[in-house]
């Protein structure tokens, strides 16, 4: 498989930079097919992996334990639970030693079930359900690692949840098109509002973020690239620079994590989540 080829060689090349860990866009394994409406049932189904790891994606694990490198791959699940085929947008973790630590499934699933008049394509919500396995946090090699898939990076719960679970660091792979028919207006907007979120996210939940994006050409469309690594500093730290295959790394300071809680996020000391739903409740309702 191309795709693989492609990952193995980034995964090669991020190894001899002494990276430890690394990640991989979005369905990575395939073009990202919700921008069409596919209705051939048997087409639909060849985007799926029904295992992980399968033969294809064994090759890039093998590849990791080689280079003891691990990695989170997004891919397409499909999966027999409770008596039915389900299917998600899914991320795994690989560890060094090319075993499956753990997934993840994207909870917040974007776009439509089917082409809406006036509006870029985007028919996640066909191809696949809400995640259903909550943010899990994973331990690798004694860092806490959690895993967040595009539109998640957008909404401040993936950040604070993954934070309250524990999470040290938050890998993300993301597909965003660079047009976007229903908002003209904010179009001149679309990389701020792919960093913006996720250096928010870092600082307020004092984690460190890599976030992979798919870039370039991709059947026609433009994907916006953009790929980063954030501190808890909200800092960017390190930034692709190009549209085609990169690798960025950075050796992320954990020790940054306690001082950025020390400055100002010492949850334990200030943060008061039992008083915040009375305060709403003493408010009453809006009229
Ligand atoms: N992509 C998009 C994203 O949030 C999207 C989806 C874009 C939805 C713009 C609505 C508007 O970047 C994925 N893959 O979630």
């Amino acid at each position: 498989m191309e795709a693989v080829d492609r990952l193995i060689h980034l995964l090669e090349q991020a190894a001899a930079r002494g990276a430890e860990l690394a990640v991989f866009p979005e369905m990575a394994l395939t073009t990202f097919f919700p921008r069409w409406n596919l209705n051939d049932d048997a087409e639909i189904a060849g985007y799926y992996e029904s295992q992980f790891p399968g033969p294809q994606t064994q090759l890039l694990c093998d590849a990791a334990r080689k280079l003891k490198t691990g990695f989170a791959l997004g891919y397409s699940e499909s999966v027999e639970e409770g008596g039915r085929v389900r299917r998600f947008n899914t991320m795994a973790l690989v560890g060094q030693d090319g075993e499956l630590i753990g997934r993840y499934r994207k909870m917040h699933i974007p776009g439509s079930e089917s082409p809406e008049e006036g509006t870029t394509v985007h028919l996640e919500r066909r191809y696949f359900e809400p995640g259903n396995l909550g943010f899990p946090v994973f331990a690798y090699r004694g860092v806490r690692v959690g895993l967040a898939l595009c539109n998640d990076r957008r909404w401040p719960e993936t950040w604070r949840m993954l934070c309250l679970n524990g999470a040290q660091v938050v890998l993300v792979g993301y597909n965003t098109p660079v047009l976007l028919d229903e908002a003209p207006a904010l179009a001149h907007l679309r990389m701020f509002h792919n960093h913006l979120p996720m250096q928010a996210g870092a600082y307020q939940n004092t984690v460190w973020i890599a976030a992979s994006a798919k870039a370039g050409l991709e059947e026609g469309q433009a994907l916006l690239g953009g790929s980063c690594i954030i501190a808890p500093s909200g800092e960017i730290a390190s930034l692709a620079s190009s549209v085609g295959d990169e690798v960025i790394t950075h050796r992320a300071d954990l020790d940054l994590i306690a001082t950025c809680q020390r400055v100002n996020f010492d949850f334990a000391r200030y943060r008061r989540p039992s008083e915040y739903a009375l305060i709403s409740e003493r408010a009453g309702p809006l009229e």
